[in-house]
């Protein structure tokens, strides 16, 4: 079985030097606990550069995006304070690989609960050839996480289990989804985040970010495009592509 570290250190370079890696194949003999203990070696590269946890994701609590991406099992990711792009802010195709935009809900922890939501968008860039890997790869990746953008904060709105999602890019609606997709309803994601994380010693602290997941499949980013995530009830969130 290839070492831990020298996995991590691949995708933590794979990032920082915005290329590709292959697959780590059979031979490496990856399984789930395994993949979370990568994980957080390839996080910890990013702490070591003085990046600051700020909260977590969910990933693959849609079927749209389970099906996307050929693999059916919740999974959850870390989010460091380098990778918050603010509410209408920029972000360089050249800084990535392959990125793609999903639109999602976003949780702000307080006393242990939901204490504000906001509509956001995610932004996803593999470090695998042509974003396809197994569960393990995906969940060793940080669950593919780059960036995040989150809009305005407000109290939970009635409904929050059925809103209508939309991303458009520059106007034109490209998916359509429901909060309901994230999980029947999307303040299943605390409970499921707090249950996966803490199987691996990680506390949702207060002020944490939580993303739900992704309510529709993602798309891919081109140069010079504005994308607006627009959840019913919560307003949106946008953030333009420069190349
Ligand atoms: C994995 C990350 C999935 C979501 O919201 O479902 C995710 C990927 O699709 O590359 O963030
Ligand atoms: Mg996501």
């Amino acid at each position: 079985m290839t070492d831990l570290a020298t996995i991590a250190e691949r995708l933590d370079q794979a990032a920082t030097s915005r290329t590709v890696t292959p697959q780590f194949g059979a031979d490496a003999g990856l399984d789930v606990p395994t993949a979370y203990r990568i994980q957080e070696a390839v996080v910890a590269h990013r702490t070591a550069r003085g990046e600051r946890l700020v909260g977590l994701k969910l990933g693959l609590t849609s079927r749209a995006k389970m099906a996307q991406m050929g693999v059916d099992e919740v999974i959850w990711g870390r989010l460091t304070d380098a990778m918050a792009i603010a509410d209408g802010g920029t972000i360089s195709l050249a800084d990535h690989i392959h990125p793609k935009a999903e639109p999602e809900v976003a949780f702000l922890i307080g006393g242990g609960t939901i204490a504000a939501v906001a509509p956001a968008i995610e932004v996803i860039d593999s470090r695998y050839v042509d974003f396809r890997f197994t569960l393990p790869e995906v969940i060793a990746d940080n669950t593919s996480a780059s960036g995040f953008v989150v809009g305005a904060w407000q109290p939970v709105p009635a409904g929050i289990d059925n809103l209508g999602v939309l991303l458009e890019v520059d106007g034109r609606t490209v998916q359509i989804g429901s909060t309901a997709a994230i999980l029947g309803d999307p303040r299943r994601a605390l409970a499921e985040a707090v249950r996966l994380a803490a199987a691996d010693g990680v506390e949702l602290t207060d002020g944490s970010v939580l993303l739900a997941g992704a309510a529709t499949a993602a798309v891919p980013l081109k140069p010079g495009a504005h994308v607006r995530a627009v959840v019913e009830s919560l307003g949106a969130a946008s953030l333009k592509v420069t190349p």
